[in-house]
C-alpha cells in the first residue's frame, strides 16, 4: 500500500465552478478539506497533472468480462441480442463464488484505470447452477462485496429480484435457475447484501427488479416498496421484440407501461430505454429518472439508439454504465454515446447542446451527475467536505498534450486510443498508479487461472 498523502497538487482540476490552475487538494480521513487553486507549488512538492471527478459507472455485470470478445464469431442462425442471451447463460453456468470473485475483481480494476470510481453492480447470478440456494444466501453478493474491497471502487449492489421468463410471469428456462427468488428469498438476499457492503466506505444497495420479463406488476409493486428512497434499477425496452412482447401482453409499451402503473421518479434508473415514442420520452423525463445508457454493449449486441437529442430537449438525467463489460473505459462510453447520435442524424457535436459548448464536457457533466444520482452516492465533485475520488489523467499523452480546460476532455473522449488515466485515488489513497492498479498483477493473475478453467485450456 502507498501512503495515504495529506495534499495533491494538480497542474489543472476540474472544479465545480470550472478549470483551474495549479490546484492543491488538502485531504484528512479520505475526503477534501481544502481546497486552493493558483497555488505555488513547493520545492520536491509532487505534481500531478490533470483532476477530475472519477464518473460513476451505473450499471455492470461483473462476471461478463469473462467472456468479453468470445462471442464475436458468427453462429449457426442469425445472430441477435438472444442468441447471445443464450451463450451468456452457458458461460455463466459454470462460474463458481471464487470465480466470480476473481472476475469482478479483474472487471474493478478495469474500471478504475478507465476513469470510474464507482459501479452500479445489476447483480442476478444468485444460486448454485443448479438452482438451490448456497449456504450463505448471499454468497455471491458478499463477492462482489470482496471484488470492490480488494479494488477500492466504490459500490452499489443492486440485487436483483429474478422469477419469470417473460411477461405476464411466464415460466423461466433452465438457463435462469441461478437468478430466481421469491419475494421472501429476495428479502433474505437484500439482508445479506446489505451486511456484506456494511464495510466498504460509501457503498450503497439499491433495488434491481431485472425487468418487466422478470418481474410481475405484483411483485414490481412489493420490491419498490421495500426500501423507499434507494435507487431502484429496471432494464427496459433495450429489444424491439421486448416492446412487441410488451405489447402483445398489455396491450402497452414497456416505457409506457411503468409510467402508467408504477410511480416512476428521481430514484428510478431506466437501463437502456433505447426504444421510446416521442411521448414516451417527454412523459419520462419529466419524472426525473436516469435514463442508464451503456453505449458500448447496446452497439455490441445490436440494441438500437436511443433517442439523445429529444430526450436532452425534454431535460432528461442520463448516466452511462459498462454493462456486458465487454469494453471498460468512462471515455469509450462517452465517445459510443455521441457517435451513435451523429450517426443516426448525420450530424456532429449533437449532445454539446448549445452553442459553444464542448461535446466532451457535456458528456462528462451530465454521466457525472445522473450517475451519482442513480447510484444513491455522495456526489463526485472536487470540493471540501467531498469523498477524496480523484482521477488524474496523463498531460503527457499525445491527444491532451498542449490543451487546456475542456480541449482535455474533448481528447480524453474522442482522440485518445490508449488510456489516458495515469493515477487514481480512492478514499485519498492511491489505488491506480502509472495507469495501472496497484494490485493489478495478483488480480490479473487470478483471473488467468479462472478462465483457464472457464476456457477449458
Ligand atoms: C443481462 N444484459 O441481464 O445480463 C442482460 C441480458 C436479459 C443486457 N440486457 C439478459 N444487456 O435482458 O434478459
Ligand atoms: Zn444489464
Amino acid at each position: 500500500m502507498i501512503a495515504s498523502p495529506t495534499t495533491l497538487l494538480f497542474d489543472e482540476a476540474l472544479l465545480p465552478g470550472g478549470w483551474a490552475r495549479q490546484v492543491r487538494l488538502h485531504l484528512a480521513a479520505g475526503r477534501i478539506t481544502a481546497v486552493e487553486p493558483d497555488a505555488t507549488p513547493g520545492a520536491g512538492e509532487p505534481r500531478h497533472q490533470i483532476g477530475l471527478p472519477g464518473l460513476p459507472n451505473l450499471h455492470s455485470h461483473a462476471f461478463q468480462r469473462a467472456m468479453a470478445g468470445l462471442t464475436e464469431t458468427r453462429g449457426p442462425a442469425a445472430d441477435s441480442f438472444w442468441t447471445w442471451r443464450e451463450v451468456m447463460y452457458r458461460f455463466l453456468g459454470r462460474m463458481t463464488p471464487d470465480d466470480v470473485q476473481a472476475v469482478a475483481a479483474q472487471a474493478y480494476a478495469e474500471m478504475l484505470e478507465g476513469g470510474f470510481t464507482h459501479v452500479g453492480e445489476f447483480h442476478y447470478l444468485h444460486h448454485q447452477p443448479d438452482g438451490s440456494t448456497y449456504a450463505e444466501p448471499a454468497e455471491m453478493a458478499v463477492r462482489i462485496a470482496a471484488a470492490a474491497a480488494q479494488t477500492c471502487i466504490g459500490l452499489t449492489l443492486l440485487p436483483v429480484f429474478y422469477a419469470h421468463g417473460g411477461f405476464g410471469g411466464a415460466d423461466p428456462s433452465p438457463g435462469q435457475r441461478r437468478f430466481l427468488n421469491d419475494l421472501d428469498g429476495f428479502a433474505r438476499l437484500l439482508a445479506g447484501s446489505q451486511s456484506a457492503v456494511a464495510a466498504l466506505p460509501g457503498a450503497v444497495v439499491g433495488i434491481a427488479p431485472h425487468s418487466l420479463r422478470a418481474a410481475t406488476p405484483g411483485e414490481l409493486a412489493e420490491l419498490a416498496a421495500i426500501a423507499p428512497g434507494t435507487p431502484l434499477h429496471i432494464h427496459v425496452a433495450e429489444q424491439t421484440r421486448e416492446v412487441e412482447d410488451c405489447l402483445a401482453w398489455s396491450g402497452q409499451r414497456p416505457v409506457e407501461w411503468l409510467l402508467d402503473h408504477t410511480a416512476v421518479d428521481g430514484r428510478w434508473c431506466l437501463i437502456h430505454a433505447t426504444h421510446m415514442t416521442e411521448i414516451e420520452v417527454t412523459r419520462l423525463a419529466t419524472t426525473g429518472a436516469v435514463a442508464g445508457l451503456c453505449p458500448v454493449t447496446e452497439a455490441n449486441l445490436g440494441d438500437g439508439v436511443f433517442p439523445g437529442v429529444s430526450w436532452q430537449q425534454a431535460g432528461g438525467r442520463i448516466g452511462v454504465g459498462t454493462d456486458s463489460n465487454v469494453l471498460i473505459g468512462a471515455a469509450d462510453e462517452l465517445r459510443e454515446m455521441e457517435y451513435a447520435q451523429r450517426l443516426t442524424g448525420r450530424a456532429r457535436n449533437v449532445l454539446a447542446g448549445v452553442e459553444g459548448v464542448s461535446t466532451g464536457r457535456a458528456l462528462f457533466d451530465a454521466a457525472l451527475s445522473g450517475g451519482a444520482r442513480a447510484m444513491g452516492c455522495e456526489q463526485p465533485i472536487l470540493r471540501v467536505g467531498a469523498p477524496a475520488d480523484i482521477v488524474a489523467l496523463d498531460a503527457d499523452h499525445p491527444a491532451l498534450m498542449e490543451r487546456h480546460g475542456d480541449a482535455l476532455l474533448n481528447g480524453w473522449i474522442f482522440a485518445a486510443n490508449r488510456p489516458a488515466v495515469r493515477s487514481v485515488w480512492m478514499h485519498g489513497q492511491q489505488v491506480v498508479a502509472d495507469g495501472r492498479h496497484i494490485d493489478r498483477t495478483a488480480i490479473t493473475n487470478r483471473f488467468r487461472q479462472t478462465l483457464r478453467t472457464l476456457l477449458g485450456n
